[in-house]
C-alpha cells in the first residue's frame, strides 16, 4: 500500500461552488447522480483533474453537458477538463446491501445509512474526497422509505422523494443520508438568540422508549456550548439517528448525527449508569463538533487532532460540569493509562499529529483523541482559563468556514497571549510518553524540587527534545497542613529546579496534581509518604494516586517477592472509605485495583517479564485479603450505598451504586454469591442486575442467573451484547477462551455486527490472563476471527489488531505465539489495506 505524507500536502486544483446529489435508493442498485460546479483554485499548482471513487459503477459522465470518457483507476478517475470553471455531471450505481464494510452507503436492518469519515464519500460518488474541499450540498433522496434524511434543512418533499439543503459549506466527510422506517422522538431547543430549533432522535420501531435521556443530554449540550464557549447552533433542525451496525461510537455529520445505537439508546432497565454517562458524553461530543470540526474543519487528515483533541477536551469539561470534576479527571487518567500509554509505549506509537499513514482510519486512536485532549488541557493550564477563553473566541472568529492546521490553532494562542509556542508544539510532533524523575532537597528553609524529563525512543524517533511540562505542585507540612497551595511550575529544560523559600520544616510534596501533564512520574518515595498523602492531600487526584501507588507497590511485591498483602495500606484505605464526607464515587475509585494489564506494563518497565497467571493470582489474593480484613466494613458501606429514591442516572445515585457494587464484589468473596444472588433477584435496573451477574460469574455461581438473564433479554440486542461480553470478561482465565468459542457457536452471534463481535473478542482481550493463556489458544482464536472478519469489515478488524500491541512485553514463548498469530493474519490472501498497515507496524 501507498504511504501518504504530511509534507506532501498540495491543495486541490479546483474549488467546488456547489453540489447537487440525487440518490435513487435501491438495496442492490442505488443510482447516484451528481451535478458539481468546479471553479479553478487560484491558490493551487496546476494539476490533472482527478476525482476519488471506489467500488462505483460509472454509468455516464459529462462536462458542461457534453458526454466524456474519463480514465478509471482503482482510486478514482482522471479527465481532461476545460480551463476555467465547468459543470461536472455523473451517474453511478452502488450496492448498499452488499456493503459489509459499513463505510459509504450501507444498510442496517433494512435502513439505509452512511458513514463517510474519513474517506467513505468516494464510495458514494466521484468527488474530491478531501476535507479541504468544502461546498454547499443540496440532496434529493428518492425512495419509498417513509423517513428520508440528509444534512441541513428540509426544503421540499413529495410522494417518494425529499430534498434537503445545507447552507454551510462542508467537506464530503460530513455528508450523511438516512432512509428507513423510523420513528422520531421529538424535542425543541431555543437558542441564545431566540431561534427555535427542531430536535429529533430517530430510531427503529420498538426503541422509541429509549430516547428521552439522549434528548435531554442534547439540550444540555446545546445550552452548555452557548454558556461556556458562546457557540450557538446554526440550522433549523438537528437530527440524531440510531443505527445498529456501526464501526465506532457516533458521527458528527452536519445536522444529522448518526449514532451506534449503543451510544444513544438508554433506559434504566436496559442501560447501566456507566452507559448513561457515556451516552451523555458522546451526544455532547458529536454536538460540540458542530463548531470544532464542522464550522472549522481540518485541512487534511494529519490534522485530525485539531478537531478530535479539542472536542474530547470540550466533552470532558462538559462532563465535569454536569457531574463530578474530580471523579471525571481520575476516570480520564485511568482511561489514558489503560489505552493511550500502551499505544505510546509500543510499536503503534505515533505523534498526536502523525506525519504519515497508509490508512487514515487506523489513526483514530487514543493518542489522537485522548492525548490530543491532554495537550489542550496543558495549553489551558499554561495560559490560564481566561486567556484560553479569549484564544478560543479568536479561533472561531478567525477560522470560521475554513479547513485548518495545528499551526493555525497554535498561532491563535500566540497572537492572543503573546506566548511563543514553538517548544510547546513538540507535543504534536514527538511521540512517546515522557518520564519525569524528581529529587528534592531541604536546606535552611528552602525546599528545592529538581525534575528531569526523558522520553524513551519510539518508532522513527530515536532522539527526543525536552517538552514544555506544566507541573502542578502543592506542599504539605509534616502535620498535614498545606503550606504551599497548588502552584503551576513550567518546566522547559531537560533538567530543571524550582525552589520554595521560607518553610519552617521539610515539606511533603504533592507533585503533578490533577495529573497536570501526561507523563510517567517516577518518584522514589516511601510508603510512609504515600500514606501521608493518602490521608492529607487536598488534591483529590493525588490522594487517589497515593493509594493507587500503594496498591501497585503491594501487588508488585506480591508478584515478584512472594510478599503477602500490605495490611497497612488496606487499613489506611479503610479510613478513607469510612469518611462519609467523601463522594461515594470517589471512594469507589479508591477501592478499585490497577488492572492486570497495567501491572504487566509496570513489571515490564522494571525489567521483569510479566507472567499473566502470577498477576492474576496476586490480584485475586489481594482482593480476598481486602474482603476478609473489611468483613465488618463491607455491610456498613453497603448500607450507606443504598439508594431509596426511584432510579435516576445522575452523579449522586450512580456514585452510590458504583460504591455499593464495588463492595458487593468483595462481599461475594466472603459469602460465595449469596448477597449477589439476592441483589440479582431484587434488581429493577440494569446497573444492579448486571453487577450482580458479574459477581456471580466471578464466584462461579452464574448458571441460573445467566439463563434467567438470557430468557429476560433475548430480544434486546444491546442488552444481549452485555450478556455476551460479561461472560467472557469476568470469567476465570482458564475458562475464558472456551467460553468465547462456545458463544461464537450460537445462532445469535451475529459476527458481522461490530457490537456483537467486540462483545466477545474485545472482552476476551480484556481478560488478561485468559487472552494470554500459556498454550496460545487465546491468540489463535482471536487471529482466526480477525482473518474471517477482515474480508467483510476491514475497519473493525484493524482496530482490534491493537490487542496485540503489547506482544513484546511477554516471555519468549508467548511472544513467539503472538508473532505467529500476527504473521498468520498478515498472510491472508487479499488482506485489507487497513489490516496490512496494522500488522506491519505491530511486527515492525
Ligand atoms: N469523527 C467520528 C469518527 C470517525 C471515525 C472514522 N473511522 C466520531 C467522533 O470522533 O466524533
Ligand atoms: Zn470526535
Amino acid at each position: 500500500p501507498q504511504t501518504i505524507y504530511l509534507k506532501d500536502y498540495t491543495p486541490f486544483g479546483w474549488q467546488v461552488a456547489d453540489v447537487h446529489l440525487t440518490v435513487a435508493l435501491s438495496p442492490d442498485a442505488t443510482r447516484v447522480r451528481s451535478r458539481i460546479r468546479f471553479e479553478p483554485n487560484p491558490d493551487a499548482p496546476a494539476q490533472r483533474f482527478f476525482l476519488h471513487g471506489e467500488d462505483l459503477r460509472l454509468i455516464r459522465a459529462s462536462i458542461d453537458g457534453t458526454e466524456v470518457t474519463p480514465v478509471l483507476t482503482a482510486e478514482g478517475l482522471e479527465c481532461d477538463v476545460p480551463e476555467g470553471g465547468f459543470l461536472w455531471e455523473s451517474e453511478v450505481e452502488i450496492a448498499p446491501a452488499a456493503n459489509t464494510a459499513l463505510e459509504g452507503l450501507y444498510m442496517s436492518n433494512g435502513m439505509y445509512c452512511t458513514q463517510c469519515e474519513a474517506e467513505g464519500f468516494r464510495k458514494i460518488t466521484y468527488y474530491p474526497d478531501r476535507p479541504d474541499v468544502m461546498s454547499v450540498f443540496t440532496v434529493r433522496i428518492e425512495g419509498d422509505e417513509p423517513v428520508k434524511l440528509s444534512n441541513g434543512n428540509p426544503v421540499a418533499q413529495g410522494e417518494g422523494w425529499a430534498e434537503w439543503h445545507d447552507p454551510w459549506p462542508k467537506p464530503a466527510y460530513l455528508f450523511a443520508l438516512v432512509a428507513g422506517e423510523l420513528l422520531n422522538h421529538p424535542g425543541s431547543f431555543t437558542t441564545m438568540s431566540g431561534r427555535e430549533v427542531e430536535l429529533n432522535i430517530y430510531v427503529r420501531p420498538g426503541d422509541e422508549g429509549k430516547c428521552a435521556f439522549g434528548m435531554q443530554a442534547l439540550k444540555d449540550s446545546m445550552r452548555w456550548d452557548e454558556e461556556v464557549y458562546g457557540r450557538e447552533y446554526d440550522l433549523d433542525i438537528f437530527n440524531i439517528v440510531a443505527v445498529d451496525d456501526f464501526n465506532m461510537g457516533a458521527m458528527e455529520n452536519k445536522g444529522l448525527n448518526v449514532f451506534n445505537s449503543s451510544c444513544v439508546l438508554a433506559s434504566p432497565e436496559t442501560s447501566t449508569d456507566a452507559n448513561f454517562e457515556r451516552i451523555e458524553a458522546i451526544i455532547a461530543h458529536e454536538y460540540f463538533h458542530n463548531w470544532t470540526g464542522n464550522r472549522i474543519t481540518c485541512r487534511d487528515w494529519f490534522q485530525l487532532c485539531l478537531k478530535e483533541g479539542l472536542t474530547v477536551f470540550r466533552d470532558s469539561q462538559f462532563t465535569s460540569d454536569m457531574r463530578s470534576a474530580e471523579v471525571k479527571r481520575i476516570s480520564d487518567v485511568i482511561d489514558l493509562r489503560a489505552r493511550q500509554f500502551p499505544e505510546d509505549q509500543g510499536p503503534l506509537s505515533h505523534p498526536v499529529r502523525p506525519e504519515s499513514f497508509q490508512e487514515i482510519n487506523n489513526f483514530y486512536t487514543a493518542t489522537v483523541y485522548e492525548k490530543g485532549a491532554e495537550v489542550i488541557g496543558m495549553l489551558r493550564r499554561l495560559v490560564g482559563a481566561e486567556a484560553y477563553g479569549k484564544a478560543l473566541d479568536l479561533y472561531f472568529e478567525r477560522h470560521d468556514g475554513q479547513a485548518c492546521t495545528i499551526e493555525d490553532w497554535l498561532k491563535v494562542f500566540e497572537d492572543s497571549t503573546g506566548r511563543d509556542l514553538t517548544q510547546f508544539k513538540r507535543w504534536y510532533s514527538q511521540s512517546g510518553t515522557p518520564h519525569l524523575k524528581v529529587s528534592d532537597d531541604y536546606t535552611d528553609g528552602t525546599y528545592t524540587l529538581t525534575f528531569t524529563q526523558e522520553t524513551p525512543p519510539t518508532p522513527g524517533q530515536p532522539e527526543k527534545a525536552p517538552q514544555v511540562l506544566p507541573i502542578a505542585v502543592g506542599l504539605l507540612n509534616p502535620n498535614g497542613d498545606e503550606v504551599v497551595p497548588t502552584t503551576m511550575l513550567e518546566m522547559t529544560e531537560a533538567t530543571q529546579s524550582f525552589t520554595f523559600e521560607g518553610l519552617n520544616a521539610k515539606p511533603v510534596p504533592s507533585i503533578l496534581r490533577g495529573f497536570s501533564a501526561p507523563v510517567v512520574l517516577m518518584r522514589e518515595s516511601t510508603a510512609e509518604e504515600k500514606s501521608f498523602l493518602l490521608a492529607h492531600d487536598t488534591d483529590a487526584f493525588n490522594r487517589w494516586e497515593a493509594s493507587r501507588d500503594l496498591a501497585r507497590a503491594c501487588l508488585l511485591a506480591m508478584i515478584t517477592e512472594g510478599a503477602g498483602p500490605d495490611l497497612a495500606w488496606i487499613d489506611a484505605l479503610e479510613q478513607v472509605l469510612r469518611d462519609t464526607t467523601l463522594d461515594p464515587a470517589f471512594r469507589a475509585l479508591m477501592l478499585a485495583l490497577p488492572t492486570q494489564a497495567e501491572l504487566a506494563q509496570m513489571l515490564h518497565a522494571r525489567g521483569v517479564t510479566p507472567d499473566p497467571d502470577a498477576i492474576y493470582a496476586a490480584t485475586e489474593t489481594l482482593r480476598d485479603a481486602m474482603a476478609t480484613r473489611w468483613s465488618a466494613l463491607l455491610p456498613e458501606l453497603m448500607a450507606e450505598a443504598q439508594v431509596d429514591a426511584p432510579y435516576a442516572p445522575d452523579a449522586e445515585q450512580s456514585g452510590k451504586r458504583t460504591l455499593g457494587n464495588a463492595v458487593l464484589s468483595l462481599q461475594t468473596r466472603l459469602d460465595g454469591g449469596k448477597a449477589a444472588q439476592a441483589q440479582y433477584d431484587a434488581a429493577d435496573n440494569m446497573t444492579m442486575q448486571l453487577s450482580a451477574l458479574s459477581c456471580l460469574i466471578t464466584a462461579g455461581a452464574e448458571d441460573a442467573a445467566l439463563a434467567a438473564f438470557e430468557a429476560q433479554w433475548k430480544d434486546d440486542r444491546l442488552v444481549m451484547d452485555k450478556w455476551f461480553a460479561l461472560q467472557v470478561a469476568a470469567t476465570a482465565p482458564e475458562k475464558a477462551v472456551a467460553r468465547a468459542a462456545a458463544l461464537t457457536e450460537r445462532a445469535d452471534f451475529d459476527w458481522k455486527n461490530p457490537n456483537r463481535f467486540r462483545a466477545v473478542m474485545g472482552s476476551l482481550a480484556m481478560n488478561h490472563a485468559g487472552f494470554h493463556a500459556r498454550d496460545g489458544s487465546g491468540y489463535r482464536f482471536l487471529a482466526d476471527w480477525l482473518i474471517k472478519l477482515d474480508e467483510k469489515n476491514p475497519q473493525t478488524t484493524a482496530r482490534m489488531c491493537s490487542v496485540f500491541q503489547t506482544w513484546k512485553r511477554y516471555d519468549a514463548d508467548r511472544q513467539a505465539l503472538m508473532k505467529a498469530a500476527l504473521e498468520r493474519i498478515a498472510a491472508r490472501p487479499g488482506l485489507s489495506r487497513d489490516v496490512t498497515e496494522m500488522v506491519t507496524r505491530l511486527l515492525g
